[in-house]
């Protein structure tokens, strides 16, 4: 279990990543936009690298590094009840193989919410239904990626569900222009479900393939308005009872454990079927997608690293601990 950190490659079983050392590979982008949270980690690099012996108090300051990582309590208490395992039965005896198991142990946490979203195209068209509170990335997460299938080929409608707020259509409708894909609005003030409908008949009617629905930003302590996101569901469901396809709650990663919690009232509120991670590039809280990933049976879809249409990536579970714990090549 201990042995160098290993990953999946699709098809092709399992196989070892390539490690390098962060001084001499020069950062790829994810490392550079990862930079905080990377930082955040480096007592924990520093503190496995130099270890000279395995103690109690050196078990006791990894642990405390984790936390502070923003990892959570129950990852935290997972990494170090498997490293304690591993060292009572002697699958650990040297310092040096800290930093592998730990690297191991943080791609097995985190390994299953790896899941890329998948366009069903028999689904038209496949209904995306973007929620979560304010200010947290929902509408420039459609925006990017409505950039991403529109690059794949795909036709995208957008429908602008956030009425409440009478610079939200504005702000989608820039998305759209940039990347000429139809927007759906009515004018502030309509009733969300009610421009969904509208949008999910529109797309129907024009056979588009991926419409993204926006939604206004909710408390998720906000009970009348978790309610109008299940009334949503419901009226899209009048013309494809599959819908929505895929429910993705958008969180910023740094608010830290506040996104855990929002997670798991959202997911107690609406059938969620994935998460993206936002503002990665702006926080040393990235830790936040270990305690995400052992504590929801989510997939993490999509990470955001940065503002523009590019900064929106598949969450790749490999590179992403690679990034931000690098262990040096066997
Ligand atoms: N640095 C960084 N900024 C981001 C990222 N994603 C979104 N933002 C910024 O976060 C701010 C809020 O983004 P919006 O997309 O308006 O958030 P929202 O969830 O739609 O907000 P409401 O509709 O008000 O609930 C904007 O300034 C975005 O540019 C990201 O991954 N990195
Ligand atoms: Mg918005």
């Amino acid at each position: 279990m201990f042995s160098i950190f290993r990953r999946k490659k699709s098809g092709q079983g399992v196989e070892s990543t390539t490690l390098r050392p962060i001084e001499q590979s020069g950062l790829d982008p994810l490392e550079s936009r990862l930079k905080r949270t990377r930082s955040s980690l480096s007592h924990l690099f520093d503190l496995l690298n130099q270890a000279t012996q395995i103690d109690e108090v050196l078990i006791e300051e990894i642990e405390t590094t984790l936390l502070m990582a923003d990892m959570g309590v129950t990852a935290t208490e997972r990494i170090i009840s498997q490293l304690k395992n591993a060292v009572d039965q002697r699958i650990i005896e040297h310092p040096d193989q800290l930093l592998p198991a730990v690297q191991a142990e943080l791609y097995a946490l985190i390994e299953p919410a790896e899941q890329f979203l998948s366009i069903d195209r028999d689904k038209k068209p496949f209904v995306i239904l973007m929620v979560g509170v304010n200010g947290v990335g929902k509408t420039t997460t459609i925006g990017k990626l409505a950039k991403r299938y529109i690059d794949e080929g795909l036709s995208v409608m957008l429908a602008a569900g956030d009425t409440f707020r009478a610079a939200a259509v504005d702000q989608l409708k820039a998305w759209g222009e940039q990347n000429d894909v139809p927007v759906i609005a009515q004018a502030s003030g309509a009733d969300s479900a009610a421009v969904i409908y509208d949008a999910i008949h529109s797309a129907t009617a024009r056979g588009v393939d991926v419409l993204i629905c926006d939604t206004a930003g909710r408390l998720h302590t906000q009970d009348h308005l978790m309610q109008e996101l299940k009334k949503v569901a419901r009226v899209m469901q009048k013309i494809d009872p599959s819908a929505p396809h895929e429910t993705l709650l958008v969180v910023d990663a740094g608010t830290g454990q506040n996104a855990l919690a929002q997670a798991k009232e959202f997911n107690a509120a609406t059938s969620l079927t994935g998460l993206v991670v936002t503002k990665l590039d702006g926080t040393a809280r990235g830790g936040v997608l270990f305690a995400l990933a052992s504590e929801l049976n989510l997939p993490i879809r999509f990470i955001g690293v940065g503002e523009s249409a590019k900064d929106l990536r598949p969450f790749d579970a490999g590179t992403f601990v690679h990034a931000i714990l690098p262990v040096e090549e066997a």
